[in-house]
């Protein structure tokens, strides 16, 4: 039996065009002007609805599925200020090349500012951050209007998968009255389908390639966020074998090899300045997203490799180390599976050098994390050695994801961060949303400040019983004691740190999370085990460290590295 949806024509071509296109997902905010679209897509058996009321924890709640589950998730708000809460959310959907499809319900354009009710000018507000935006038109008048409804809702899907993912703006005016309900007009057409051929290098640029990166002195493969792929990380194993080739990864790279060189930042910081001219490349060779390491990004900028290739589909140039000689216009999976076999190097010295220098600095490392007393490295160095296989690890931006860093080579587990803008607007809520979608347990490590800013991204019943959160509370924005500059300042507590004394214990209760807590070693070792084995319900763990200590302890973790190179 056909499902009566909105009375609203351009409603009911929109929503069964989304399902035509294959969309599973939506995540709908209360309110009134979205009705008509709330109460279509909620009838549709094809679709499958969430409901969370703050908008800006609804789009990163969205953002964490569309990551997970690799295709488009919808949001649906009303109009006025709700839809400007989309926007962080947009932002990271963009720099991080997922595709989240922004449905905003709108008032007709007439009473834009005529101070009536929720009324703001909604369109185009987030041009600079989405592949594809339109506003519908309020009325369909002519066969034309509907063929324009369906053909812009398919260019929104067409524009989140392709050159490269990210997120598209559909804005909808509504007039009232908004709950009618009736059977659906019939779509025009079947959706138009877009065909995008292989992009393979020719034999010639391939040998032309493949010659010169065999015959480089020294080639670094430099792998920035990626989604796990086990047919790269192949290539990349086997291209690895090559004596002139390292290939750098950090854990938001979600790639794994023996040959493999991890933990950056404990190798920059124990390459002294004389030695640096002999690590660095000669032939760069970069793909994914952002890259975490700051040093590594400065050493490359400072010391610039002869030729810098990179590989991606963006339709923007992308040049982070200001010396790009080639960008290749493919796919990183299709790349290094066309050039695997065709790179041979069987007596460079660089990969020897870098594996060298690797042992070496986690003998170090081993050294100053077994010494150090308590604190932010001590307590990350416990919580990354005993993340259990299978686990989906999130982190949260500042100190977490870069100590995860310093212990890559304990994670073993597929790791994601918001990388696209590391904001720490989003963390808790995209970690529960990615864990909505995932049956293995999804763990966030968080500073005190990013979970404290996003812990609306518990207020939601999507928590899962195996859904733990560790909230690291150094009382303030420990980062700032860490980096050049605000540690030096009077302003420092007050208006870097925002140092204060709160604690994660009666939002986890508000929430229903079961809360644990420790404020040192002993006490992190039983109640990291307890949280471990807490999959019954949705468990947050708050860890106490000494704020004014950590920023000269991992001070002295570099000095410490660079005095005993
Ligand atoms: C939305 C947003 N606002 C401000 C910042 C600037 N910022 C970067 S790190 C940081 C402090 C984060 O503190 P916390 O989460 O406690 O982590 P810690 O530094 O202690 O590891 C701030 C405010 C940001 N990245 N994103």
């Amino acid at each position: 039996m056909t499902k009566t949806l909105s009375d609203k024509s351009i409603v009911q071509i929109l929503v069964q065009q989304c399902v035509k296109l294959g969309l599973k997902e939506v995540v709908i905010s209360p309110g009134s002007r979205n009705a008509p679209l709330t109460l279509s897509f909620n009838v549709l058996p094809e679709i499958k609805c969430y409901t969370i009321v703050d908008e800006r924890s609804a789009g990163f709640f969205a953002l964490g599925m569309a990551q997970q589950l690799k295709r488009p998730v919808a949001v649906l708000c009303t109009s006025g200020t709700a839809a400007l809460n989309y926007a962080p959310a947009v932002a990271e959907a963009f720099y991080q090349e997922i595709p989240l499809l922004v449905l905003t319900a709108d008032r007709p354009e007439e009473w834009v500012g005529q101070a009536d009710g929720q009324t703001i000018n909604q369109s185009g507000i987030f041009a600079n951050y989405v592949r594809f935006q339109r506003d519908l038109p309020v009325n369909i008048n002519h066969p034309d209007d509907q063929w324009y409804i369906e053909r812009s809702v398919s260019e929104a899907f067409q524009k989140m998968a392709y050159p490269v993912a990210g997120p598209a703006h559909i804005n909808i005016p509504l007039r009232e009255p908004l709950y009618g309900r009736t059977l659906p007009i019939p779509l025009l057409k079947q959706p138009f389908r877009n065909l995008i051929p292989d992009a393979v290098l020719s034999e010639k640029q391939l040998n032309e390639l493949a010659q010169q990166w065999s015959s480089a002195e020294s080639v670094m493969i430099l792998t920035g966020v990626m989604m796990p792929d086990a047919e790269l990380n192949h290539s990349l194993v086997e291209l690895s074998k090559n004596a002139n080739t390292v290939v750098l990864t950090e854990t938001t790279s979600n790639l794994k090899g023996d040959r493999f060189i991890e933990c950056i930042d404990r190798q920059v910081f124990s390459i002294n300045a004389y030695e640096t001219a002999s690590f660095k490349p000669s032939l760069l060779i970069t793909f994914g997203g952002q890259i975490v390491s700051k040093q590594i990004k400065n050493v490359l900028r400072d010391y610039p490799p002869k030729a810098h290739w990179h590989i991606a589909l963006n339709d923007h140039v992308i040049d982070t180390f200001q010396h790009l000689s080639v960008n290749i216009k493919m796919k990183p999976h299709d790349f290094f599976k066309q050039i695997n076999g065709k790179v041979v190097n069987a007596d460079g010295r660089y990969q020897h050098m870098w594996q060298q220098r690797s042992e070496k600095s986690r003998k170090i490392h081993l050294v100053y994390a077994n010494e150090v007393g308590w604190s932010d490295f001590k307590a990350m160095a416990h919580i990354f050695a005993n993340i259990p296989e299978g686990t989906v690890l999130h982190l949260a931006n500042s100190t977490p994801v870069r100590y995860a860093q310093l212990f890559q080579d304990e994670i073993k587990v597929d790791t994601f961060s918001n990388r696209g803008t590391s904001g720490i607007d989003g963390s808790v809520s995209t970690a529960v949303g990615s864990a909505m979608v995932q049956s293995k347990p999804s763990m966030l490590v968080t500073g005190d400040l990013s979970f404290f800013y996003d812990s609306n991204g518990l207020w939601n019943k999507y928590l899962k019983p195996n859904f733990k959160v560790v909230v690291v509370n150094n009382g303030g924005g420990g980062i700032f004691r860490f980096i050049p500059g605000p540690a030096e300042t009077a302003e420092l507590e007050e208006f870097f740190e925002a140092k204060h004394k709160q604690s994660a214990k009666y939002i986890a209760k508000a929430f229903g999370l079961k809360y644990l807590s420790c404020s040192n070693l002993e006490e992190l070792k039983s109640a990291y085990q307890q949280m471990l084995e807490s999959n019954g319900q949705a468990t947050l763990l708050e860890v106490f460290t000494p704020g004014e200590l950590n920023g000269k302890i991992l001070r002295n973790y570099f000095k410490y590295l660079q005095a005993n190179r």
